[in-house]
């Protein structure tokens, strides 16, 4: 995969400061993000193989269609075996290729203006439970102040009910906000009260993007989960960048940001208008 262009660099990041946020459409072929898929796939065929469950689906072309009915059966069957599967998707050797060829690299140093330490690389599985879904938040728990996160469907969200990802446009540039604890049933994170978004009258809006698009988005930029209202599994890759400027380990000697209700580095340097990676 190429590097990108120059004069192509130069609008994404006039792009990602003006509104926080830029999608790069077709970042990605099908066959890429087919092979991850496939990749995902092979796995837990593999760990119910070895765990011996019976499973029996009629074999179809829609590799999604049996994906997401392997993986159903397995969370409600067996919820210890489908975290362990989970815990391992981040480690694909495909995923991982996905988020660390030159084509992306060249992007991510571009706008960083600098090399980066590559940080939860992740699958995320989005069913009509919607028991992962995070409320709107800024990135804050990741290794450097100045850190990309990307984000990418492997199926088309536009038009459907599959939900995907909110975004308040520019909101970057309200700079650091404060956040309340919050919890999902699996963890805990910093989300953005009611009450604040009220009082800033901030409103989101969901991301329409296809499959192969790629979102990138400032830390700042106010984010969260849009619900999962269809029968089919929201499969999306995720990873977040970070710069070796502003590195948390050699500010305070933290590896990074996480849980923290103050975040006193990201509202000491943020909130004044010497920093300028905004
Ligand atoms: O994919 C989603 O539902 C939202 C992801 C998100 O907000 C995050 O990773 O910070």
């Amino acid at each position: 995969m190429e590097a990108l262009k120059n004069k192509k660099l130069k609008q994404i990041k006039d792009n990602f400061f003006k509104n926080g946020f830029v999608v790069l459409k077709k970042f990605y072929t099908k066959k890429e993000i087919f092979k991850v898929l496939n990749c995902v796939s092979n796995i837990i065929t593999i760990a119910m193989r070895e765990n011996k469950i019976k499973f029996k689906i009629k074999h179809t072309s829609n590799l999604q269609h049996e994906l997401d009915k392997k993986y159903l059966f397995i969370k409600n069957k067996k919820p210890k075996l489908k975290s362990d599967i989970y815990n391992q998707l981040k480690k694909l050797d495909k995923l991982n290729h996905l988020f660390s060829n030159n084509k992306i690299l060249s992007v991510i140093n571009y706008v960083l203006d600098s090399e980066s330490i590559i940080d939860n690389i992740q699958i995320r599985i989005d069913d009509r439970s919607n028991d992962r879904n995070l409320d709107l938040h800024q990135e804050l728990d990741q290794k450097s102040l100045k850190n990309i996160t990307v984000w990418l469907p492997f199926k088309k969200l536009s038009k459907s009910k599959s939900g995907g990802i909110k975004i308040i446009p520019k909101s970057h540039k309200l700079r650091f906000i404060e956040h309340e604890t919050k919890t999902t049933k699996n963890m805990k994170y910093l989300g953005i009260s009611k009450k604040t978004l009220s009082e800033k009258k901030l409103k989101a809006k969901i991301i329409k993007i296809n499959s192969g698009d790629l979102l990138l988005f400032h830390p700042l930029l106010i984010h969260g989960s849009a619900q999962n209202k269809s029968k089919n599994i929201r499969w999306t890759g995720i990873a977040r960048y970070n710069s070796f400027n502003y590195l948390r380990l050699f500010m305070d000697g933290k590896e990074n940001f996480t849980g923290e209700k103050k975040q006193y580095l990201y509202k000491k340097y943020y909130n004044t208008n010497n920093f300028k990676w905004i």
